[in-house]
Formats: structure tokens, sequence, C-alpha cells
């Protein structure tokens, strides 16, 4: 397979950031960072244009030494100069580069004077004070420079899993067409449906390997080709979002597919059970005695290790391997079993569809029954609903009712909890709804003691139903409000009411490790859109994601009751409260 244009820029890039590290010639470097801009822009390939006879040299920003150094990567695959450099220079110090207030000099001091040349190194040299020893690196330097590398280290930035989909799902769809390619599925933290990804794992299943890696590689989406070998590549997307790709033969495809599904700790975990029982495993299958026993299907590999099927979402290393030795594992929520919607508005307040859309847009997405809850008049911002305004909608649900076939509206609210944990809206206008959701929209940093009671007398109220976004959490934006979730659901378990899993991509609120809690302490919860338009529904699945993750079997969520039933555990808690 000849070399790409691209894999050209890239050894040229790699260069330039070796020669600057190592203090070279300006326009040395220059000349590398040129031809590689140059090679990434071309549009006819440079291994044809060798072939036509064309003459490298006059292309622009390529003399007869850079062409010279084309024809031998095009021809032998390697480039002497490249290795030559990365000889003498250790790896990771072309990492240092990138840490910001760590120019090409600083970097050449710090490897010539201290022998540094990893993120970890600086570290450690900064906190003992011997950067600012350096000459031109005093004290404030050193400073900024622990600043840059700790946050650097710590801080990569994850991606809404709704987002990433956005990139991810065409992406496979592109791939799948290629020639050659049999299977493509996203696999890693994405397939076991993680609120948020750090990057997009997709595994490819092909004998034709290097066509798939060309195709990837060449994706019109693609801003970096970060690296690409015969078998893997790794890119960054114009979004910002790195995907690395696999590509496999059949046989090791169940096995591939197990160990890039991860997580890392459920992989260890596995290993160290396979081995116990005297198995190897790992990406390419699981082996007895050196003699391949599993690999085709991830089924294979788990049967071989005698254990029932583990849904990636459970792989985590949080107790379900030893489940699945006992045959405890939980048989988990599924979309299909979601017979209705708890949480939606409409344009009373800040939804884009009318009340008639939404309840024909629930249909279509298999529900049974939708609850209409919008803001109340706290939220004046939204238009939040005051008594006469709800009235009115109640009546005007009644009358659609009574027109619509397969579906029911039911008459909520979404109720704003003041901070004194009274609900916004009176017990008259409450008692004559169907469900009310209690939610913390203001104040969210009192102290975790009266957040908490906050809450838990808004729980207290006659009518209360379920607490939305229990934690008032934003991914990757807002942190949760302070409070003792224990202490809350075990409140909702005594008055019988339940708690919402906010579906929306940017809450999943509850988090896995809450539903669980609920599931242990036997409060059920729902999985709602809080759909503003029609299209929103699409969002529940990233609620049921979230719920699987947090062990929940259909039985733990609210909404996968029927109506009928819904409405007695509604009235039930009524009576009992
Ligand atoms: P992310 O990308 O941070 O959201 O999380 P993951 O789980 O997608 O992690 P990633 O992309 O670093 O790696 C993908 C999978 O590859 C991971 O889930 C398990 C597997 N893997 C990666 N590194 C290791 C490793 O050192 N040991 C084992 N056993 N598996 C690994
Ligand atoms: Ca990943
Ligand atoms: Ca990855």
């Amino acid at each position: 397979m000849p070399a790409s244009n691209i894999d050209i820029a890239i050894v040229f890039e790699k260069i330039a950031d070796l020669l600057d590290v190592q203090g070279a010639n300006f326009f040395r470097i220059r000349a590398y960072r040129k031809a590689a801009r140059q090679l990434r822009s071309m549009t006819e390939d440079i291994a044809q244009c060798i072939k036509n006879g064309q003459d490298l040299s006059k292309l622009p920003a390529i003399g007869h030494n850079l062409a010279a150094k084309i024809i031998e990567i095009i021809e032998s695959g390697n480039c002497s100069t490249l290795t030559t450099l990365q000889k003498n220079s250790p790896q990771g110090l072309i990492d240092l580069l990138h840490i910001p207030g760590l120019g090409p000099k600083r970097v050449h001091t710090l490897y010539h004077e201290l022998g540094i040349h990893t993120p970890e190194q600086v570290l450690r040299a900064a906190k003992d004070g011997r950067i600012s020893s350096l000459p031109g690196l005093g004290e404030k330097t050193q400073a900024n420079i622990i600043r840059a590398v700790a946050s650097q280290m710590k801080k990569k930035p994850r991606v809404q899993l709704s987002i990433a989909a956005q990139y991810a799902e065409p992406l496979a769809s592109y791939l799948r067409l290629i020639e050659g390619v049999e299977q493509v599925v996203i696999a890693g933290s994405y397939r076991r449906c993680k609120e948020t990804v750090g990057d997009i794992d997709i595994l490819v299943v092909s004998p034709k390997g290097y066509k798939a890696i060309e195709a990837f590689t060449h994706y019109e989406q693609v801003r970096d080709v970060l690296s690409k070998g015969t078998t893997r590549s790794s890119v960054i997307l114009y979004s910002g979002l790195q995907v690395d790709m696999r590509v496999v033969p059949n046989a090791s495809y169940g096995a591939a597919l197990y160990y890039f599904t991860g997580s890392k700790a459920h992989n260890i975990a596995l290993r160290s059970l396979a081995k116990r029982r005297g198995l190897k495993i790992n990406e390419y299958g699981v082996y007895r005695d050196n003699k391949l026993i599993a690999g085709p299907t991830e089924e294979s590999i788990l049967t071989v290790m005698e254990l029932p099927w583990i849904p990636p979402e459970l792989r985590e290393n949080s107790g379900e391997i030893e489940a699945a030795q006992q045959h405890t594992l939980p048989n988990l929520v599924t979309c299909g079993d979601l017979k209705g919607d708890l949480h939606a508005h409409t344009t009373a307040t800040d939804g884009h569809n009318s009340l008639l859309e939404m309840a024909l847009a629930a249909r279509d997405s298999g529900l049974d029954y939708l609850a209409i809850t919008e803001h109340s008049k706290r939220l004046t911002v939204v238009h939040g609903l005051d008594e006469k305004r709800l009235a009115a909608q109640i009546e005007e649900i009644d009358k659609l009712n009574a027109q619509l076939k397969g579906i029911t509206l039911l008459k909520g609210i979404e109720v704003d909890i003041l901070e004194s944990g009274e609900l916004d809206l009176p017990d008259n206008i409450l008692g004559k709804l169907d469900l009310v959701i209690g939610a913390v929209h203001s104040n969210f940093h009192l102290s975790r003691v009266k957040q908490t009671e906050r809450i838990l007398r808004a729980m207290d109220s006659q009518y209360f139903t379920l607490l939305a976004h229990p934690t008032g959490r934003l991914l990757e934006n807002r942190e949760a409000y302070d409070v003792d979730m224990s202490r809350i659901i075990r409140h909702a378990k005594q008055r019988g009411c339940y708690l919402e899993l906010n579906a929306q991509p940017m809450r999943l609120d509850l988090s896995a490790l809450h539903c669980q809690m609920a599931k242990t302490e036997g409060v059920l919860v729902s999985i709602n859109s809080d759909a503003h338009r029609v299209t929103d529904f699409r969002n529940l699945q990233y609620g049921v994601g979230q719920a699987r993750r947090g062990w929940l079997q259909k039985n733990d969520v609210l909404n996968t009751r029927s109506l009928a039933e819904l409405r007695s555990l509604i009235d039930n808690m009524h009576n009992a409260g």
C-alpha cells in the first residue's frame, strides 16, 4: 500500500516538531511545515503524480530535497530523516510542545538541562522548584507551568452522548459502504451508553484493512490524522472529537468488540477471572493452552467463561461479573417497555409545539399516555402558568382527550419548589391534576442540609407525585446541587412518591448510581423526556440507556406501567398521604 498525501504530511509534521525541539534552523523547520500543508491541501494523489513522471519539485513549497524525501517515503515506506531524529529524541518530548507556555525553546532547555521528556516529569520538577532555577525561567513561569500541566493532564473534554452520536453514526454509515467492510460497530463508552464520551471507538470487520483505513482517514469530516497503521488509525474530526478505529478479521470480531467496548476495569476483572480458570483472554480471542477456543462473537467469549450475556451498559466492574457468575444479572429495561412519558411542555410555556402536536408525536413514538407538565408561575421567564392559566389548560386537555385516539394526555404541572419547600401553586388547583412534578429551579447554592430539607418538605405536600431532575446537574456545565440523595430516596419511599430520570441528554439526572440506590430502596423511577418539541421524544433512548447503567428492570420503572396501573399507583399514594 503506497503512502498517501496525509501519511507523508504526518511524517513532515513530526520532523518539524522534532527539529523545533532540537533548536534547529527556523527556515528548515518552516520548509517542512509548509510542505505538509501543501500535501494536506492537494487533491491529486502524490504517488500517482510520481507514477505519471511529474517533477514534484515544481509543486509549491516542495523543492528538490523534499521531493526526494517524498519519493523515499513512497518507495520504501520509511523516512531516514525522521528515523534518525526519533532515535535522538525520547518519546513524549513532542507532547510537551502542546503544553501552553512551553514552546520549543523551553522544551529544549528542559530536556537538555534536566532530562525532562514527559508531562509528569515537568510537573514533578516544577513542584520541586527545579524549573525556576533554569536560565530564563523564573518562579512565575514555573507556577504557570504547574497550572498548565496539571489542567492538561486532568482535563480531556468529554462530549454528551447525543452529540457524539451526531458525529459517530454518519461516520459508521459511511464506513459500511466501503468495499470489503462487513461490520461496523461503535464500541467504547459510546456502546456502554455512558452519559459523556471521551472519544469514539469504531470497530470494523474487513479482510481488507488498508481499504477501510484509507476510507477512514479520507472521510470528509477528518481534520487531522493522528496515526495511521495497517489495522488501526486515530483521527480528529472538525468537531474536535477524536475517533479511534481498529480493523479486525471476522474470526476475532467478538473478542475485539468485547475488548474495545470496555470498560477497562471490566476487561481487567474479566481477564483475571479467565486466568483463574486457566484461560487467556485478549482482543483476539480466548485461549486454553495457547489454543483458540472463542473469538468470533461476544457470546462465544462469555460462553467459554461459563457466563451469561452481560449487557455493555453494565460492564463497569461494579458487581456485574459476580452477578453474572451467580446468574443474578438484572433483565434490563428497554425502550419498548415504556408505555408513557410523564414530563412535557407546550407553547403555553417554553415548549415549541401545541398540545395536539405533542400528543400525536408521543403516539407516533409508541406511547399510550403523555403528561403535560408546564412550568409554574414563579418561572416568569418562560411564562409559567398561574392558577387561571392552568385551569384553562386542564379544560383544553379534557376536550382534546375526548377526541384523541391511541393516546391519552395527563394533566400535570412542573411546579417550582420554593426555597421554603412550599410549592408554587396551591393545593386546590394541584388537586385537580393527574400528577404533580416538583422541581428545584432556583437557590441552587443552599447548604446540603437546607437543600435536602427543602426537597423533603416539598415531597410532604399532599399532591406531590414525582421529583424532577433530582440533582439539577447539567453535564460538563453545572454541578449538581448539594443534596443528601439517600435521605431523599428514603423519604420518597416513605411518602410513596417517585423520582424522575430526566432523559434530556444534557441532564440524564438521576445518575446511574442514584438509579441503583432508588432500586435498592424500592422507589420507582420515571424515565421522562422533558420534551419541549415533537422531536424530543427521541431522547427517551438516552434515559433508557442511563436506567440500564443503573441496573433498572422494567418493574423498577414507573412509566412501564399501563395507564390504569399508573393511575392506581398515584391514587393509592394520595390515599396513603
Ligand atoms: P472514554 O473514551 O473516556 O469515554 O472511555 P472508553 O471506555 O471508551 O475508553 P477508551 O476510548 O480509552 O478505550 C476504549 C476501550 O478500549 C476501553 O473501554 C477498554 C479498552 N481499553 C483501552 N485501554 C485498555 C487497557 O489498557 N486495558 C484493557 N484491558 N482495555 C483497554
Ligand atoms: Ca472512547
Ligand atoms: Ca479511544
